[in-house]
């Protein structure tokens, strides 16, 4: 199954919103297997951001995502990453769809209360920027019986 890395951004610890982020990937059927709370530091944030270290919002980027402590996580579904950032909405919260995280409770573009992998390449790209291997857990949910056909599992 595919896997997503997700940040509760500075922002949406301050606004107290980690439980509603969590409950509505849960609600959803993904699963939850990796969490952790820290603080990213400039170099992480370069990586990171890579491909965005020479716009002209990158330290202001990086001065937001590194002020405060984000709490870090990995999703796990089928087409986990496009079903996730679905969820998330647009990257402007103003203009993100109502009834998606950023839509419902976002209104600026770069306080946007989360972030979600964009393609497979950057969701391994994160994971290994923030969690060791014994940090992420393959376990069994029998939830999953119920979320997806045989044929979706398999
Ligand atoms: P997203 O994939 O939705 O996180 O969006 P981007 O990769 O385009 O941007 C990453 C982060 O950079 C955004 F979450 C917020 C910030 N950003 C700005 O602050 N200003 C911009 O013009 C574009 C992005």
């Amino acid at each position: 199954m595919q896997r997503s890395c997700v940040l509760v951004k500075p922002d949406g610890i301050q606004r107290g919103l980690i439980g509603e982020i969590i409950a509505r990937f849960e609600r959803k059927g993904l699963k939850l297997v990796g969490l952790k709370m820290m603080q990213l530091d400039g170099q992480i944030l370069e990586k990171w951001y890579a491909h965005h270290k020479d716009k002209p919002f990158f330290k202001d980027l990086q001065r937001f995502m590194t002020s405060l402590p984000i709490v870090a996580m990995v999703w796990e579904g089928v087409d986990c990453i496009a079903a996730m950032r679905k969820l998330c909405g647009v990257t402007k919260g103003r203009e993100a769809e109502a009834g998606s995280i950023r839509g419902d409770f976002a209104m600026s573009q770069s306080n946007n209360l989360i972030h979600a992998s964009d393609s497979e390449e950057s969701a391994q790209k994160e994971i290994s920027l923030i969690f060791k291997d014994n940090e992420i857990f393959a376990y069994k949910k029998d939830v999953e019986l119920h979320v997806y056909s045989q044929e979706e599992r398999e």
